[in-house]
């Protein structure tokens, strides 16, 4: 490898910790801003929804990615495009389906689009294979499922795609208290879970604390709002029977 392909890694490695850093100065401008869901189910047409001010675990961390990927943050089309990115299958609003709601399938795409880099696959030789089917098992849960057979159809041959795929991740056993040197301050953790046909089941962004514990800054159910949470990340798993681990990602360009 060349001193200058070197160089270049470098500096890529550096840029992407340096837009992890980015992601959590933004991250902590929307602590308590209130917890609500369903905020993206105002719409009969499927459009992109903006709402700063009410967010739930999701759409957080997509408006702190979208807004750290958008250099002038005055540039509000392009902050409308990268989230657009971030939310949507290939970047495009195509109905209901075309979001991408399972965690799983919201990851494989930003790699794709080259926005975030799956750190679990390149730290952790834990692999587990998915099972994804708890939308389709749900419909009652999703408005947009009730009302269409259509868009049910479509999320199955979701559900079809993602399963089997074999993915990265932390079991929680293996997370100590002080956190690993791999995870970094603003990197997106994935919370995964052990619910019948779910992949994760909350997000939020690693933050060491002053005692350098690693904490989650998410919103919070539980808490009704954004905020760093008082129980380190190991203490949050340990105390929760669906929780089984973690992935890890961070947000790159
Ligand atoms: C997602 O749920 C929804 C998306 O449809 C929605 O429910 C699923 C499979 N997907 O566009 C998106 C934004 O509202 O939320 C999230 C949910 O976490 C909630 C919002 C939270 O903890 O605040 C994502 O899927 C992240 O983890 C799971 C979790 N859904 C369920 O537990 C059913």
């Amino acid at each position: 490898m060349t001193r200058l392909s070197i160089l270049l890694l470098v500096a890529l490695f550096v840029g992407n910790q340096l837009l992890a850093q980015r992601s959590l100065q933004i991250a902590k401008q929307f602590i308590d801003k209130p917890y609500v869901a369903k905020t993206l189910e105002v719409n009969n047409e499927e459009s992109l929804v903006i709402n700063l001010d009410e967010v739930d675990c999701t759409t957080f961390v997509e408006y702190v990615a979208a807004k750290a990927l958008t250099s002038n943050p005055a540039d509000s089309l392009l902050f409308a495009k990268n989230l657009k990115k971030i939310r949507y299958r290939n970047g495009v609003i195509d109905g209901y389906p075309s979001r991408l709601h399972y965690i799983s399938g919201w990851i494989e795409n930003g790699e794709q689009q080259g926005i975030i880099e799956d750190i679990t696959k390149l730290n952790s030789p834990s692999k587990q294979t998915l099972s994804i089917y708890y939308m389709s098992a749900h419909p009652q849960q999703y408005t947009q499922l009730k009302s269409s057979s259509e868009n049910l159809q479509k999320i199955k041959e979701v559900e079809e795609r993602l399963n089997g795929k074999e993915i990265s991740w932390l079991p929680k056993d293996s997370i100590p208290l002080n956190g690993l040197p791999y995870i970094k301050d603003g990197d997106i953790i994935a919370l995964v879970t052990n619910i019948p046909g779910l992949d994760v089941s909350h997000l939020g962004f690693a933050v060491y604390n002053q005692k350098n514990e690693l904490c989650l800054l998410h919103a919070s159910s539980k808490h009704k709002k954004v905020l760093v949470d008082p129980l380190p990340l190991q203490k949050l798993l340990s105390n929760s029977k669906g929780w089984t681990g973690i992935r890890v990602f961070r947000i790159k360009n």
